[in-house]
């Protein structure tokens, strides 16, 4: 029987859902598909609960879906180390860890797990060791990514068969709707997902659709976006459960859900506008178009990042489409014109519709936690070779 891997994760939340969010699903994963003992240290435990309301953010260790959840408090407590140690986004793990690391006979394989990009120069830093300055220990960076020179994307191993169950049966889907408090919406209406960051375009995308012929549906999760949402209806106090209605648009605020509830919602629709880096992810596993917000940084190079990955995404679809795609996600990146861009969009609809699933097979042939622990296997290979060696 093999012997089982013990994975300290360390989660540092900088701000939002999305570190805890990739944290949570890999630790989940991990534990639940791959038997690994994981501990996730993370220090903000409020954050956590939203993804898992089962979580009590007062304490300081508590076992959820399988993994062992620890308030990442300082003074760090005294623990053994384990075998695998990921620092998420490159979080500076606590110096008495690091210490208790380099003091393990054998050393841990220790990885930093690096924000998801698109753009090239992640090729070459994929991977590479950075041997510390003044400790025997190595930390390898691993860098997510959309092609097989990365580490590929988080994937669950059911999850595509999961959504094809779903959109290939109406009784689940109705339940879905019944479960938001709504009828199953009338065939011709078009449904939206909008989970973003607050969005000075989103007054015009609303117009637009107010103002169409074909019936919108756009359920908006709570979030930063909402008092936007409010704003818009006149209604200083939006929250969870109230609708708002002009023209043709319906407007439909749900509650943030647990974690593995999102995706639904994600199925549930015709085009999902997300954010962040999680939430990207997971749109594409959906199989649907998707408007993608990214995460703004103060210098701006998020826009080099998002070029990137709209040259990656776009490459196979016709100029067209390509145009429009871009058009549109430019604009409401850039709280912009995204009401003009949107008919553009409507135009290549289907040939999104037809791109979307063929696009997440592709990508799911690459799949991260499995590289993970392809990788942390011939780092111990190549630790024992360089031992007999000796
Ligand atoms: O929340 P985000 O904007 O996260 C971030 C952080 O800002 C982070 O600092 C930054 O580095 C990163 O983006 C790029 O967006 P993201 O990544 O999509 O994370 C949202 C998480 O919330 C994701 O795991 C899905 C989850 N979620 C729910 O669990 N329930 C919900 O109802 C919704 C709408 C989302």
């Amino acid at each position: 029987m093999s012997k089982i891997i013990h994975c300290d994760l360390f989660c540092n939340v900088i701000d939002n859902y999305g570190d805890i969010g990739v944290c949570w699903r890999l630790a989940r994963q991990l534990a639940g598909e791959f038997g690994l003992e994981v501990r996730l240290w993370v220090d903000d435990l409020g954050s956590f609960a939203r993804l898992c309301p089962e979580a009590d953010a007062a304490l300081e260790s508590q076992h959820c879906r399988g993994v062992e959840v620890r308030r990442w408090c300082d003074p760090f407590p005294e623990v053994q180390p384990a075998e695998l140690v990921i620092a998420a986004f490159g979080c500076k793990l606590p110096q008495s860890y690091i210490d208790a690391m380099a003091m393990q006979e054998s050393k841990p394989v220790w990885i930093n797990l690096e924000y998801l990009s698109a753009e090239d120069w992640v090729y070459g830093c994929h991977r590479l060791p950075s041997p510390h300055p003044s400790l025997p220990l190595t930390k390898y960076f691993f860098f997510p990514g959309f092609t097989k020179q990365t580490g590929g994307l988080l994937l669950e191993r059911d999850l595509l068969t999961r959504r094809d169950e779903f959109l290939g049966n109406s009784a689940q889907q109705q339940a879905y709707w019944q479960s938001l408090g709504m009828d199953m919406p009338e065939a011709g209406t078009l449904k939206v997902s909008l989970f973003g960051y607050e969005n000075a375009a989103l007054a015009g995308l609303f117009d637009v659709w107010a103002a169409g012929a074909q019936p919108v549906l756009c359920l908006v999760p709570e979030g930063r976006i909402l008092p936007q949402v409010g704003q818009y209806f006149g209604d200083a106090e939006p929250g969870a459960g109230i609708a708002y209605r002009r023209g043709s648009l319906r407007v439909q605020v749900l509650p943030f859900v647990e974690q593995e509830r999102y995706d639904e919602l994600l199925w549930a629709c015709d085009v999902n506008f997300v954010r962040g880096e999680d939430s990207c992810v997971r749109a594409q596993w959906a199989g649907k178009p998707f408007v993608w917000q990214i995460y703004p940084q103060h210098d701006a190079v998020h826009w080099e990042k998002l070029q990137a990955f709209l040259n990656l995404y776009c490459a196979t679809l016709s100029l067209a489409a390509s145009e429009a795609v871009q058009g549109l996600w430019r604009e409401w990146n850039d709280e912009g014109g995204a009401g003009a861009a949107w008919s553009a969009y409507t135009v290549v609809r289907c040939e999104l519709d037809a791109r979307a699933p063929s696009w997440a097979r592709e990508l799911a042939e690459n799949n991260l936690a499995l590289n993970l622990l392809d990788f942390y296997q011939e780092i111990g290979r190549m630790r024992a070779f360089e031992i007999e060696g000796q």
